[in-house]
């Protein structure tokens, strides 16, 4: 191994192979810190060239490699294995964005800049990059794309799938296959770009994208709303659809469990309503500098919400600062209930009409399986996706552990009877590798293996994450 070293410090030099416990720790560990691994060593390539050579060494001595982006997956997906065997490829000094064309509707970045950076190239350019995660200050487009990211603007602009054109990519055998086109017709055979989306680091590593831009959308209409159960939330999203049609952007629902947590661990939140509700949704309209009606229309579809008794009460933000503490409020959930403790996490889906039913039949199960569980339930309504979270019982975060498999086969056997899927949008990683193809056909995960035994035939790509290792499923 120690020629693989000297070899990965001539392909990016020596400053750039990191294997000193200090320097590693941060890219060993994943955000929820139930994943940490070991690294024979983190390597930080600066091109697409010097990602090749780092490839290439890894291919001839037989170490597996593990992309990494801004670390800040929920599944476990860019961490090494316990092994210490596995070489970490940080995308992270490739930082450029390389072109804007603000007229094709598209920006050309390297994998490593960081989501937030995207969304300011664009706005400079006057231009809209609407994908927004939590995370955005620390993600990046490369992990976006690896995982399919999801987000708070799926509803209006789909997927990261949707928001992509073209990809480069270093593949597993080393060359650098140059798919950065941005052409938004190409029928010239199979789609390789969107078979890198979602493939979380286990066919090849993202090293540049070409992405859509769309018009940028500078005015805001945003509600807090205070609603009495999932039912209700899903009969507002009619309503909101209705009323607001194409400027409907963003349709998020919160417990009251999760707002709980954000008041008591986000510095400054507060609770926007005078009397609590055990649900609320996240409300947000979004125009174009013209689009004067924003207001009036969200003012329409609470008043249309409160005569068809959806709603108990509304904040509307009246000012920027406003509007950010209301996100402030959805966004700050996933921190909160880190800081409360022990967290078990379930990214599901189900078709929209299901969701009032399927959340009113798992709770019963899950106090059931664990006395005083707390289900911390938010998410993506609007498509049909929860983060059905739970926390500890207070003080009882072992018996969180001890129950974790219960808890979450009960779920994942009720979301694949319901036709929904057991990973809406963080990828399946490590956490749920064997789960996922679990719940697949034979068939299906057949299809899967076969592209993986095609492009990377050593498997020397992410092993054991999104499918499991061969006699370990
Ligand atoms: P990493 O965590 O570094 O890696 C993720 C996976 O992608 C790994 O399998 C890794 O091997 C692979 N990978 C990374 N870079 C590359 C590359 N260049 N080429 C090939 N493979 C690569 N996710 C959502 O979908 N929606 C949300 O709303 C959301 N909100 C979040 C909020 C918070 C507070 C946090 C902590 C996370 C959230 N996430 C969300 C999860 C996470 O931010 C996303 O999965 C994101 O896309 C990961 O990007 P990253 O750069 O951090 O990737
Ligand atoms: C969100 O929607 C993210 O806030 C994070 O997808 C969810 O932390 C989580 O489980
Ligand atoms: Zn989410």
């Amino acid at each position: 191994m120690n020629d693989l070293l000297d070899h990965l410090r001539t392909a990016v030099g020596d400053a750039h192979v990191l294997t000193d416990g200090a320097d590693v720790a941060a890219y060993v560990v994943d955000w929820t810190g139930v994943h940490a691994g070991q690294a024979l060593a983190v390597v930080r390539p600066g091109s697409t060239s010097e990602v090749a050579a780092v490839v290439t060494a890894c291919r001839a001595a037989g170490a597996s490699v593990v992309p990494q982006g801004g670390n800040t997956g929920l599944v476990g997906g860019g961490v090494p294995d316990a092994t210490g065997t596995q070489v970490v490829l940080s995308l992270g000094r490739m930082r450029t964005v390389r072109e804007v064309d603000p007229v094709a509707g598209t920006i050309t970045v390297d994998a490593g800049v960081v989501l937030a950076d995207v969304q300011d190239a664009a706005a400079q350019a006057g231009r809209l990059f609407p994908m927004s995660l939590g995370s955005e200050g620390s993600c990046t487009i490369g992990g976006n794309l690896a995982t399919n990211a999801g987000g708070t603007a799926v509803l209006r602009y789909g997927m990261t799938r949707e928001l992509v054109l073209g990809l480069e990519v270093v593949l597993p055998d080393g060359r650098i296959w140059d798919g950065l086109r941005g052409l938004r017709k190409d029928n010239t055979g199979y789609d390789l770009t969107q078979l890198f989306v979602g493939s979380e680091g286990t066919l090849g590593i993202i090293t540049g994208a070409v992405l859509r831009l769309f018009p940028a959308t500078p005015r805001h209409a945003t509600a807090w709303v205070a609603v009495a159960d999932v039912a209700a939330a899903v009969a507002l999203l009619g309503l909101a659809q209705q009323h607001a049609g194409a400027h409907l952007s963003t349709f998020e629902i919160a417990n009251r469990q999760a707002l709980e947590l954000v008041l008591a661990h986000l510095p400054g939140a507060s609770d926007p309503l005078a009397e609590p509700s055990d649900w609320y949704v996240l409300v947000e309209l979004a125009g174009a500098q013209t689009d004067d009606g924003l207001d009036d229309a969200l003012e329409a579809i609470l008043t249309a919400a409160v005569e068809a008794d959806l709603a108990a009460d509304a904040a509307i933000a009246g000012s920027p600062a406003q509007r950010t503490a209301l996100w402030a409020l959805r966004e700050g959930i996933s921190e909160a209930q880190k800081v409360e403790g022990a967290t078990l996490k379930h990214d599901v889906t189900l078709p929209i009409n299901r969701l009032a039913d399927w959340v009113a039949e798992i709770g019963p199960k899950m106090a059931a399986t664990l006395e005083g569980v707390r289900p911390v339930t938010y998410g993506h309504v609007g498509d049909g996706n929860l983060h059905y979270n739970l926390s500890a019982p207070v003080g009882g975060d072992d018996d969180l552990r001890t129950a974790a498999a219960d808890l979450s086969t009960a779920i994942y056997d009720s979301v694949a009877a319901g036709n929904g899927s057991i990973s809406a949008e963080h990828g399946l990683g490590r956490t749920k590798a064997a789960a996922g193809a679990s719940y697949k056909s034979a068939v299906e995960v057949d299809l899967m293996r076969a592209v993986k035994r095609a492009l990377d035939p050593d498997g020397l790509m992410n092993p054991g994450v999104l499918l499991p290792l061969v006699g370990q499923s």
